[in-house]
């Protein structure tokens, strides 16, 4: 009520104002007076001054926040190839900066040295062959260079020569998964049609395809229950709508045991089962520094994105097919809390945040620096806190870490040492 009256008033003032200007242009013109009056070479003046002044303020302003903001944060990449990418970035900006300068310089500065002169003749120019040629080659070599290291940097992320470790990242609203595929490097088959409570990723294990079957019998038996119950002689008591409901819930049941069923026919192969076996399942993601990863994502439901900010890494996670990215962390979390950027930017958000929790009457803490896994790709209700920690540690902190996890055999991890995947895929 409170915001359409306030659209309101606005709404009316603004009519208001049109009806002012209007009824001043009339009464000028019943006075006679000119409606476009002759702009005075003052006026001219004053508005070129204004846009020097403009654009003091302007540049003032870009260069200002370049220095409050241009770290973006987040401090130096702490990945192999993060540091690449910021130099790619960089070299983008000493590019783009001066020219940027340059032009919009020209611009302002043009308006106030050319002002109106009722004197002055516009001189004639068609063609220059010089000119065109400049103002041709000069931004092409200018783009030449950065399609070049873009490729050049592109290449090297996307296609390099050892893949080392592989691990699953698996979104879905509203939070991640993480599966590592264990000594054998090899991450199990999944698929969607085995998804259930116990089996969230949907990873064919043997023990997983009898967990299906159970899962999908009790479903069915409860709706036939339900369906029988409420039969009297050939007539259900329920609503149609529901009966109908409860059908197609049914048939949809039936249908996907008979695919898992399909699936196991045609033969899949013992090994497969195997590759799963050792696959460990997480809730964080724990990497050793200078070792290589590739990450394979997959969705769930609707297409997430992966991103890593502080390794400059992102890849979207789409439902259907699997995606991947390469990067090698180059700094463990304690290195970046010792880090002097860290450390004034935690007394900052720290300041800020026990600021609110003294207003909110709560216990004070303090939050230290972490590497986060968080979503880009705006999924829904919950997108904003759709995160997960990453830890960047030592191998032995690493293998402590995965021999307190469970293999999805139910056995402890053994810690399997440093791996590759160099063969041709
Ligand atoms: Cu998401």
């Amino acid at each position: 009520m409170e915001k359409l009256l306030i659209f309101l008033v606005i709404a009316i003032v603004a009519v208001a104002i049109v009806q002012i200007v209007r009824v001043y242009e009339l009464a000028s013109k019943l006075k006679g007076d000119k409606v476009e009056e002759t702009i005075t070479k003052g006026e001219n003046k004053l508005n070129g001054n204004l846009f020097i002044l403009f654009m003091i303020a302007f540049f003032g302003s870009i260069i200002w926040m370049m220095i409050e903001y241009g770290d973006g944060g987040m401090g130096e990449a702490a990945s192999e190839h993060g540091l690449q990418i910021d130099s790619l970035l960089m070299l983008n900006w000493w590019i783009i900066l001066p020219v940027f300068f340059i032009t919009n310089g020209l611009l302002f500065v043009f308006v106030r040295m050319y002002l109106y002169d009722a004197n002055r003749r516009s001189l004639y120019f068609a063609h220059s062959n010089k000119l065109e040629l400049i103002w041709t080659v000069v931004p092409a070599m200018a783009l030449a260079v950065i399609v070049i290291f873009g490729l050049k940097t592109w290449n090297e992320i996307m296609s390099p020569e050892d893949e080392g470790t592989i691990i699953e990242i698996y979104g879905q609203q509203f939070g991640w998964t993480v599966r590592y595929s264990g000594e054998d490097n090899k991450l199990g088959r999944a698929d969607y049609k085995m998804i259930t409570n116990d089996n969230p990723l949907g990873v064919i294990t043997q023990a997983h395809v009898k967990g299906s079957y159970e899962y999908l019998d009790s479903k069915i038996a409860s709706i036939e229950t339900k369906l029988t119950e409420n039969k009297i002689g050939e007539e259900y008591i329920l609503p149609d709508g529901k009966v109908e409901e409860l059908t197609d819930k049914l048939e949809s049941l039936k249908r996907q045991k008979y695919r898992i069923k399909g699936g196991i026919d045609k033969g899949i192969e013992t090994s497969v089962f195997k590759t799963a076996e050792n696959d460990i399942l997480t809730k964080e993601l724990h990497l050793i520094k200078g070792k290589t990863y590739t990450f394979q994502f997959r969705s769930k439901d609707i297409i997430h994105s992966a991103w890593f900010p502080h390794f400059r890494a992102q890849m979207n996670c789409v439902p259907g097919m699997i995606t991947n990215f390469t990067f090698t962390p180059n700094k463990t979390t304690e290195e970046v809390r010792a880090d002097d950027f860290t450390i004034d930017h935690y007394k900052i958000i720290n300041k800020a945040h026990n600021e609110r929790k003294k207003a909110l009457g709560e216990q004070e803490e303090e939050v230290e620096f972490d590497f986060v896994l968080m979503c880009n790709k705006i999924c829904g209700a919950s997108h904003y806190n759709m995160q997960m920690k990453v830890v960047v540690e030592t191998e032995e902190e690493f293998k402590a870490w995965i021999e307190s996890q469970t293999q999805i055999d139910g056995n402890a991890p053994k810690y399997w040492g440093s791996q590759s995947v160099v063969e041709a895929k």
